[in-house]
């Protein structure tokens, strides 16, 4: 059963002991950054802030951070979470429905009465951000040539009360739509929702084609069809049940420059020029409850809702036999380190792999991609590690492949590279599975059968382990 909004996967959430409520009054600046860069180390609950100061809106976040969680915003077991996404994925979108009214707009403030600095909560999360940050913005357009639908996760900066900041990578759908309107001269208009149904937000933040309306698939993800209204100032629609709805439109031809941010690479990124937003109008529920998400450097929430997503698709889109397990790595970022364990199905199949997974959509930001045999499991460092250490031999197993698309926000790409956005990589993979299989020498353990009897009667021994 699909969640109808924020506030019922908030209620599951506490009902299920994953939420803790925060009631002494917070500074939304800096302390909420400290409070959850400690929660996020723990792999703590989501987080309720019921008293910001100067602020009568409470913030929600941490909400998916962890994996049991992310499976939960899903109705999904956590053992069945992979099995469930791929089912679900591979449903045809469903169209949203078109609803005369939503909850969204129980409240609507257009032209002055916008004031995104004293409205909501938005935090200032880590010691350098140019300013406070909206974290999961759902940010809704439509292709001005083709008028398909595309809605996304950027970040935004609060500039000034009605004044937003922007970062697309070039590829980005978004982006995509933004050059378009401008070679015609013309401003993009965007609708963006904060605080809905979580599987809304995941699916605006998976990697789907250009040309899926995210809104149809987060009706396949959730399992029903969502409800939108029309914009109050705008031709574009947004989800019924949204906390928040931001409307205005980006730019044409105006920059400023936005960052620093603390993002998932877990450093700050360039302080660069990037298109604005302005916003005509702001519509909320009754009681709105803003939803955020602290960024930094692994573990936090924001690797986990970026790096299982692509996990996914990578299992998804990569079609040859015998991948086993894959595991887009929590310190890697949840981008940049992937391990994938797989049956090898003859001498060299482990580089044929590896070449299908770096060529695969979602798997664009991964850099170092270690394949192991079966027996070794990519989510254990200890047996990723021994067999880096036994199975692999530099000059034979390793391949550099330079100069492809990377992340924009690599810290190790050159300024240059970084701030023209053309950030081209390289990538390695790392074969690790065993040289000359039939060969290859033997691990080593007792005997299988004194093993068995030494577990059955384990208590006699008195070891106490
Ligand atoms: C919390 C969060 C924040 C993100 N912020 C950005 C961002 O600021 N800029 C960006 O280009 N991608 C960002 N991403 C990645 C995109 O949301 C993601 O790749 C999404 O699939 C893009 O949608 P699109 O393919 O329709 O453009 C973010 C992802 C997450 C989970
Ligand atoms: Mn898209």
């Amino acid at each position: 059963m699909a969640f109808a909004d924020l506030r019922e996967f908030l209620r599951c959430l506490e009902e299920q002991g994953e939420l803790a409520r925060v009631c002494v009054e917070v500074e939304k600046d800096h302390e909420i950054g400290a409070i959850c860069r400690k929660v996020n180390d723990r792999a703590g609950p989501g987080l309720l802030f019921e008293r910001v100061k100067g602020y009568s809106v409470p913030l929600a976040c941490n909400l998916l951070g962890t994996k049991k969680r992310f499976a939960m915003a899903l109705g999904a077991s956590e053992g069945a979470l992979t099995e469930e996404w791929l089912r679900r994925t591979a449903l045809a979108p469903v169209s949203p429905v078109l609803a005369p009214r939503g909850a969204c707009q129980e409240n609507v403030f257009v032209g002055n009465a916008v004031n995104l600095l004293k409205m909501f909560p938005v935090p200032i999360w880590n010691e350098l951000d140019g300013g406070p940050f909206i974290t999961l913005p759902i940010v809704i357009s439509r292709d001005p040539e083709t008028g398909v639908r595309n809605a996304a996760m950027y970040r935004l900066q609060v500039h000034e009360r009605n004044k937003l900041g922007i970062l697309m990578a070039p590829y980005r759908h978004t982006e995509i739509h933004r050059r378009k309107a401008s070679t015609e001269g013309k401003s993009l208009p965007v609708a963006i929702a904060i605080g809905t149904d979580p599987a809304v937000a995941l699916a605006a933040l998976a990697p789907l084609p250009f040309g899926v309306d995210e809104l149809a698939m987060a009706g396949t993800l959730r399992g029903e069809t969502i409800e939108v209204v029309k914009c109050k100032t705008l031709d574009l629609e947004v989800p019924a049940t949204a906390e928040i709805v931001l409307e205005g439109e980006i730019l044409v031809g105006e920059r400023r420059e936005e960052g620093p941010y603390g993002d998932f690479t877990g450093y700050y990124g360039a302080k660069l020029r990037r298109p604005v937003i302005e916003i005509k109008a702001v519509t909320h529920r009754n009681n709105p409850i803003y939803h955020g998400l602290y960024n930094g450097r692994p573990p936090t929430e924001e690797q986990i809702i970026r790096g299982l997503p692509i996990q996914m698709d990578i299992a998804k889109r990569c079609p040859l036999p015998g991948i086993k397990k894959i595991n887009l790595t929590m310190g890697g970022c949840g981008a940049f380190n992937c391990v994938v364990s797989i049956d090898k199905q003859f001498e060299g199949y482990g580089k044929m792999v590896a070449m299908a997974i770096l060529g695969s959509w979602g798997a664009r930001f991964v850099k170092t991609l270690i394949i192991v045999d079966d027996d070794i499991d990519p989510f254990d460092w200890n047996q990723v590690e021994w067999a880096l250490a036994t199975r692999m031999q530099p000059h034979r197993d390793i391949e550099i492949i330079r100069d492809i698309v990377g992340c924009i926000l690599d810290p190790s790409l050159p300024y240059e590279e970084r701030r023209t956005g053309r950030s081209r990589t390289s990538k390695v993979i790392i074969d690790a599975t065993r040289y000359d299989t039939a060969e290859f020498e033997l691990p080593c353990q007792p005997r299988q059968d004194v093993t068995e009897k030494v577990n059955r009667n384990w208590a006699k021994y008195g070891v106490g382990i």
